[in-house]
Protein backbone atom coordinates (compact mmCIF):
# COMPACT_ATOMS: atom_id res chain seq x y z
CA UNK A 1 0.00 0.00 0.00
CA UNK A 2 1.38 3.28 -0.93
CA UNK A 3 1.91 6.21 1.69
CA UNK A 4 -0.90 8.22 -0.33
CA UNK A 5 -3.50 5.00 -0.08
CA UNK A 6 -2.38 4.86 3.63
CA UNK A 7 -2.94 8.71 4.41
CA UNK A 8 -6.70 8.49 2.51
CA UNK A 9 -7.22 5.79 4.29
CA UNK A 10 -6.17 6.99 7.74
CA UNK A 11 -8.47 9.81 6.80
CA UNK A 12 -11.79 8.33 5.54
CA UNK A 13 -11.66 5.69 8.79
CA UNK A 14 -11.15 8.68 11.17
CA UNK A 15 -14.07 10.64 9.69
CA UNK A 16 -16.41 7.73 9.88
CA UNK A 17 -15.61 6.49 13.23
CA UNK A 18 -15.93 10.55 14.73
CA UNK A 19 -18.97 10.63 12.46
CA UNK A 20 -20.66 7.30 13.39
CA UNK A 21 -18.87 6.34 16.86
CA UNK A 22 -18.41 9.52 18.43
CA UNK A 23 -14.67 8.95 17.89
CA UNK A 24 -14.28 5.79 19.15
CA UNK A 25 -12.76 2.94 17.31
CA UNK A 26 -13.07 0.37 19.76
CA UNK A 27 -16.80 1.11 19.26
CA UNK A 28 -16.57 0.96 15.63
CA UNK A 29 -14.20 -2.06 15.58
CA UNK A 30 -17.32 -3.98 17.86
CA UNK A 31 -19.67 -2.94 15.08
CA UNK A 32 -17.68 -3.72 12.12
CA UNK A 33 -16.97 -7.54 13.72
CA UNK A 34 -20.46 -8.84 12.24
CA UNK A 35 -19.89 -12.04 13.84
CA UNK A 36 -18.57 -11.21 16.94
CA UNK A 37 -15.54 -13.41 17.10
CA UNK A 38 -13.39 -10.53 18.42
CA UNK A 39 -11.33 -10.04 14.74
CA UNK A 40 -12.20 -8.48 11.99
CA UNK A 41 -12.14 -10.81 8.68
CA UNK A 42 -11.63 -9.18 5.38
CA UNK A 43 -15.40 -9.59 4.17
CA UNK A 44 -15.58 -7.55 7.66
CA UNK A 45 -13.12 -5.01 6.45
CA UNK A 46 -14.93 -4.34 3.01
CA UNK A 47 -18.17 -3.77 4.57
CA UNK A 48 -16.00 -0.83 6.93
CA UNK A 49 -14.25 0.26 3.94
CA UNK A 50 -17.38 0.43 2.09
CA UNK A 51 -19.35 2.31 4.82
CA UNK A 52 -15.96 4.89 5.16
CA UNK A 53 -15.67 5.77 1.68
CA UNK A 54 -12.76 4.20 0.97
CA UNK A 55 -12.15 3.16 -2.83
CA UNK A 56 -14.59 1.71 -5.48
CA UNK A 57 -16.79 -1.49 -4.75
CA UNK A 58 -14.08 -2.77 -7.76
CA UNK A 59 -11.07 -1.88 -6.03
CA UNK A 60 -12.18 -2.73 -2.43
CA UNK A 61 -11.25 -5.97 -2.18
CA UNK A 62 -7.39 -5.04 -2.82
CA UNK A 63 -7.99 -2.47 -0.12
CA UNK A 64 -8.92 -5.08 1.91
CA UNK A 65 -5.84 -7.35 0.97
CA UNK A 66 -3.52 -4.81 1.40
CA UNK A 67 -5.00 -3.78 5.06
CA UNK A 68 -5.03 -7.14 6.48
CA UNK A 69 -1.89 -7.91 5.16
CA UNK A 70 -0.04 -5.04 6.33
CA UNK A 71 -1.86 -4.66 9.58
CA UNK A 72 -2.33 -8.30 10.11
CA UNK A 73 0.88 -8.79 12.56
CA UNK A 74 0.54 -12.52 13.66
CA UNK A 75 -0.17 -13.72 9.94
CA UNK A 76 -3.50 -15.47 11.23
CA UNK A 77 -5.08 -13.65 8.52
CA UNK A 78 -7.75 -11.21 10.05
CA UNK A 79 -7.36 -8.16 12.51
CA UNK A 80 -7.35 -8.45 16.05
CA UNK A 81 -8.39 -5.39 18.00
CA UNK A 82 -4.72 -5.14 19.14
CA UNK A 83 -3.80 -4.33 15.70
CA UNK A 84 -6.10 -2.58 14.69
CA UNK A 85 -6.02 0.06 17.51
CA UNK A 86 -1.95 -0.08 16.84
CA UNK A 87 -2.99 1.53 13.21
CA UNK A 88 -6.39 3.38 13.78
CA UNK A 89 -6.64 3.99 17.37
CA UNK A 90 -3.64 3.70 19.32
CA UNK A 91 -4.69 6.14 21.65
CA UNK A 92 -7.68 3.80 23.08
CA UNK A 93 -5.88 1.21 23.41
CA UNK A 94 -4.84 2.44 27.18
CA UNK A 95 -8.43 3.25 27.51
CA UNK A 96 -7.60 6.46 28.77
CA UNK A 97 -11.35 7.91 28.83
CA UNK A 98 -13.96 8.13 26.59
CA UNK A 99 -15.92 4.80 28.31
CA UNK A 100 -18.86 7.01 28.02
CA UNK A 101 -21.40 6.39 25.11
CA UNK A 102 -21.13 8.66 22.56
CA UNK A 103 -23.90 10.87 22.27
CA UNK A 104 -26.68 10.88 19.78
CA1 LIG B 1 -15.47 -11.09 12.90
CA1 LIG C 1 -4.01 -10.96 13.16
Amino acid sequence: MSEQHQRELGERVEALVVARFGGQYRAAFAHYDANGDGMISKDELKTFLGEAGVGRSWTRWAWAEGIVDKLDANGDGVISWSEFAAAFGGSEKADANGSDAAPG
